[in-house]
């Protein structure tokens, strides 16, 4: 009270997560709810993650006022698909929204996830407003920003639950187990181009919706037994068949991928060769010690269940895709030197 400015701040991080069980089509674009259900394990916040700032800011009197009100009676929707953006005309009467947004990882390794920055933006939003949602809650609205972002909203591994409501309050996360249950598990990423990918998500997974019938047979028929045996899989931290279950599921995703048409490629041979490599890794040894998953990109997230494998897989890779002489081996790219 008397002051004639004021500014309401908050800051938060998200972390992003990898799908183990993928999310792939949806079965209402607006809503952004799932052709199936899913699951994906969340990221750590030291690494990759999002950091938004967001501020309400109001200047009371003067000519910037009225020029502001001048403008805002004019505004219109204003609609960005692309970047998930959507403020209805009446929100500029009140809503003077700065937001400030940064990733902790280069965006140009095109490990760009799109799942931390809304979690983030959600999240950072509904503490500045003080909404009483839970986390769940607030995961359908992160929904509609990106799909996978829902799953951001917690740690451990999270269900993205189909849903049956029409207006899709009910397709939000539920945490299956916090991060505290599998903390053994190591995930290695391996950025095998820095190239942006040719299609987005949004337009593949429409084109896959319009065209593949490997996509209506999976969401109908392999996921729903896939989310069980998975679910399980975790809560009994079951490696062998948690591996098994990561493996299928992403090959089974890129071939979903292939079945479109126009066919998306979303892996590279480098990729291939990772697939490979790791396949004989695990069929030499009898049953799986190491998992790997592909999204929408040629980069590999690989999974061991402990330390001690975690370094020999690090030593493996070093040996199939050797870093340039002189470069520090954390930071070179696999495609790059492997081609
Ligand atoms: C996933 N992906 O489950 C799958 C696997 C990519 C491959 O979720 O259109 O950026 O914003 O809902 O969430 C990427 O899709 O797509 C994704 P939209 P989103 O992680």
């Amino acid at each position: 009270k008397g002051m004639d400015k004021w500014i309401l701040m908050t800051t938060a991080r998200a972390p992003t997560n990898i799908a183990v069980i993928k999310y792939w089509g949806k079965r209402d674009e607006t809503l952004i709810l799932p052709l199936n259900e899913n699951i994906s394990v969340t990221l750590d916040l030291d690494h990759l993650s999002a950091t938004t700032t967001v501020a309400e800011i109001s200047l009371s009197g003067g000519r910037f006022q009225t020029c502001l009100r001048e403008i805002r009676y004019r505004g219109e929707d204003f609609k960005d698909e692309k970047k998930g953006i959507c403020i209805k005309k009446e929100d500029w009467q009140t809503l003077h929204v700065h937001i400030a947004s940064f990733n902790n990882f280069p965006t140009a390794a095109g490990l760009a996830s799109s799942a931390a920055g809304f979690a983030c933006l959600v999240y950072s939003l509904a503490k500045l407003m003080n909404l009483k949602e839970n986390c769940s809650q607030l995961s359908a609205i992160a929904r509609q920003g990106s799909g996978s972002a829902c799953r951001s909203l917690y740690g451990g591994f999270v269900k993205w639950t189909m849903g049956n409501e029409l207006n899709g309050s009910d397709s939000l996360a539920v945490q299956l187990v916090d991060e505290t249950h599998w903390d053994d598990i190591v995930i290695i990423i391996a950025v095998v181009s820095s190239r942006q990918k040719d299609t987005s998500s949004t337009s593949g997974m429409r084109d896959s919706v319009e065209s593949s019938a490997l996509l209506q047979y999976r969401a109908k028929t392999i996921v729903p037994k896939r989310m069980i045996q998975m679910d399980k899989a975790i809560k009994t931290r079951d490696f062998a068949s948690f591996a098994k279950l990561t493996c299928a599921d992403s090959n089974q995703f890129h071939a979903v991928c292939l079945d479109t048409v126009p066919p998306i490629f979303y892996l590279n041979n480098t990729s291939h060769r990772i697939i490979n490599f790791m396949e004989r890794w695990n069929h030499n040894e009898g049953t799986p010690q190491v998992a790997y998953t592909f999204d929408a990109g040629p980069n590999a997230v690989m999974l061991a269940p402990n330390r001690k494998v975690g370094a020999l897989l690090l030593q493996r890779l070093l040996f199939y895709f050797p870093p340039p002489s002189g470069t520090e081996p954390t930071s070179y790219i696999l495609g790059d030197t492997s081609l």
